[in-house]
């Protein structure tokens, strides 16, 4: 399918999941509820969810099965978001161009979605029948790591205690890797697992993961040139030229990891294009 038509209908597939899965908006206790919806349905262009259910298309299997579990990755990068436009982080007044959670909600009933976002994609992923409870621990354990301290939090931890200094590129590099490759990479694992992965194919595709994740960031901060050189970014640090080369070479790594696959894997190759491409 051609990735402009493949995007939207997956993001699709995966809202009404989330619907499905997520307390409904109005039930008992309201607030926190309405908080978690409103963070969820706001926009959201659902990218680690797609590259799970793609990851495991490319392998034949089942997408059902894979669905709740690229859920739960979309609640945990929502989680992450919403904790990270706080007043006490990067202060934002606006997410996917609306107000943010705490703009709306306050910070105490933010801070509680953020939890109970994070706690509902663990439980979600816990109720998939058809996992063997091997494989659940595995997806567990990964999705646990690439979100704890030497994942997301270490990155956004690195992130705030470099404001305001010079930062060297070994220290970008741990940013970008921990606040968003890591998650983009386990979300290509879990549906490589759910799809019978070999151990030497959730290899490959784990590595095409962490290249895509990368370079995912890296795209970002192109978009977001802002003229701030003190900005930690890319563009910053080595310029636009040799980012753009940068991102071109992560494509290319990551795309060498799919030969095994064939055409196959064509959808992952559209979206290893459309990442380094994209303009949102
Ligand atoms: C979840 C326990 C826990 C902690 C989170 C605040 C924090 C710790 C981390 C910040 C992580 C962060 C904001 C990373 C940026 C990643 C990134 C590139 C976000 C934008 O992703 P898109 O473009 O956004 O996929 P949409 O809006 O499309 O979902």
């Amino acid at each position: 399918m051609d990735i402009n038509k493949y995007l939207p209908t997956k993001k699709a597939v995966i809202d009404k999941a989330l619907r499905k899965l997520m307390p409904a908006k109005n039930s008992f206790p309201n607030s926190i509820h309405k908080a978690m919806h409103y963070s969820i349905f706001n926009g959201g262009k659902r990218i680690r969810p797609i590259l799970a259910i793609a990851a495991c298309e490319t392998l034949g299997g089942n997408i059902k099965i894979a669905l709740p579990a690229a859920c739960a990755i979309e609640l945990i990068h929502c989680s992450s978001l919403i904790l990270d436009d706080l007043p006490c982080m990067d202060n934002d007044d606006y997410r996917r161009g609306k107000p943010t959670c705490h703009k709306v909600f306050g910070e105490d009933i933010t801070i509680l979605a953020n939890n109970a976002l994070l706690l509902l994609a663990f439980e979600i992923i816990g109720n998939i029948k058809s996992i063997s409870p091997d494989k659940k621990i595995r997806i567990i354990t990964k999705l646990a790591r690439s979100t704890g301290s030497q994942g997301l939090v270490g990155g956004q931890i690195i992130d705030l205690e470099s404001e305001g200094k010079t930062i060297d590129k070994k220290t970008l590099g741990y940013i970008h890797l921990h606040k968003t490759a890591m998650l983009i990479e386990s979300s290509v694992y879990t549906g490589a697992l759910i799809g019978n992965a070999t151990e030497s194919q959730l290899k490959s595709l784990s590595n095409y993961g962490r290249n895509i994740g990368l370079a995912f960031q890296i795209a970002d901060d192109i978009l977001d040139i802002t003229g701030d050189f003190k900005k930690a970014t890319y563009p910053n640090l080595y310029g636009i030229n040799k980012t753009r080369k940068i991102l071109q070479n992560l494509k290319k790594d990551a795309i060498s990891n799919l030969s095994i696959f064939g055409k196959k894997a064509d959808i992952l190759r559209d979206i290893a294009d459309y990442i380094i491409n994209r303009t949102n």
